[in-house]
């Protein structure tokens, strides 16, 4: 992990080091935790954090599903989070923001553990592999299926839930693969490990629904919207574990990841082994959004901006 300067911590810029919790903390016992993974930019006008509102509504809805009242407004988190970048100098970073019961009481109803509020911003590059944005991964189904909806919740971005993520990533880089696509429940394809999925079925773009258990993602958003203004037709229905096999084109996207190809499912290989047309053609504009370089999608950029009465100038580190 590369470290920078600063970590801010329930409302104050403390050093990298001392950004620190007690080792009773109630979310290192039992993974009460929600977070987000954004992505921060450099563009041609500045440093641009990507759909950052809508990563932060999320950030809020985890906590809501598991009662926690978060002590910061989205507002609050974000201009923390702005500051924090040019604080750190950084032009472009993987943003991870996290709110966890704190130290206070363990126990399962531990309404006397604070919510700690913490955002960390460090240079982290393609999760997959840079190579792998260009030559695709191999993936293998996993014997876990994701955590279902009767048993947990899917839709928050909790720390515990992961724990059902990194049992399949681990399976299948055990097993010499990239990465791991979970089913669901009930047999459907759900997921990626970090990631949601599209296949291409006769030139159609399909991914697995809410009912799913997926994660909404938001570069499934993103790519659902891009793909449709590209004037493809993009369908959410389930998708059985065989069509993985037989679609043209499979990808992933996700915040770390980015949009990735997949050349190799089971060790079925998909298409010509090269990326196909489609994922090529919606990934290009796809890049085009995050690097502002799409005028339709400017929207989606928060500009990194010193939040006012704050001296950005003393406080760039080098
Ligand atoms: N599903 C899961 C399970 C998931 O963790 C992510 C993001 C997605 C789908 C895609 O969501 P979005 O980033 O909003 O498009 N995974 C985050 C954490 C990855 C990690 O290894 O840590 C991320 O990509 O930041």
């Amino acid at each position: 992990m590369e470290q920078v300067d600063l970590i801010w911590k329930n409302g104050e810029f403390v050093p990298w080091e001392q950004a620190q919790t007690h080792v009773l903390s109630h979310g290192l016992h039992y993974g009460t935790g929600v977070f987000e993974g954004i992505r921060c930019y450099e563009t041609e006008r500045g440093p641009a954090v990507f759909r950052h509102a809508d990563h932060l509504a999320r950030l809020e809805k985890s906590a809501e599903l598991y009662y926690f009242e978060l002590p910061y407004s989205a507002e609050e988190i974000r201009q923390a989070t702005h500051e924090l970048l040019v604080r750190n100098g950084l032009r472009s970073a993987y943003i991870r923001p996290l709110a966890y019961r704190g130290y206070g009481s363990l126990g399962l109803y531990a309404k006397d553990a604070p919510i700690d509020v913490i955002v960390a911003a460090f240079p982290w590059g393609a999760y997959l592999g840079e190579e792998s944005k260009n030559g695709g991964i191999r993936a293998k189904v996993s014997s876990w299926r994701r955590i279902s909806p009767g048993g947990s919740i899917p839709h928050a971005k909790a720390s515990g839930s992961y724990l059902n993520s990194i049992l399949a990533k681990t399976e299948s880089h055990n097993a010499g693969y990239d990465e791991a696509i979970l089913l669901d429940e009930r047999g459907f394809v759900c997921e990626g490990s970090g990631e949601n999925i599209f296949l291409v079925r006769d030139g159609e773009i399909v991914t697995p629904p809410h009912v799913a258990s997926i994660l909404d993602g938001i570069n499934r958003k993103s790519v659902i919207q891009i793909a449709r203004d590209l004037g493809y037709t993009v369908v959410e229905r389930d998708v059985a574990r065989a069509e993985l096999y037989l679609a043209e084109e499979v990808f992933l996207t996700g915040t770390a990841a980015e949009l990735v190809p997949v050349r190799e499912i089971d060790d079925h290989p998909l298409g010509d082994g090269k990326p196909g047309e489609i994922t090529a053609h919606v990934q290009a504009k796809f890049e085009d959004a995050l690097y502002g370089r799409a005028e339709e999608y400017l929207e989606w950029l928060d500009f990194v901006e010193m939040p006012s009465g704050v001296d950005a100038a003393s406080k760039v580190s080098s």
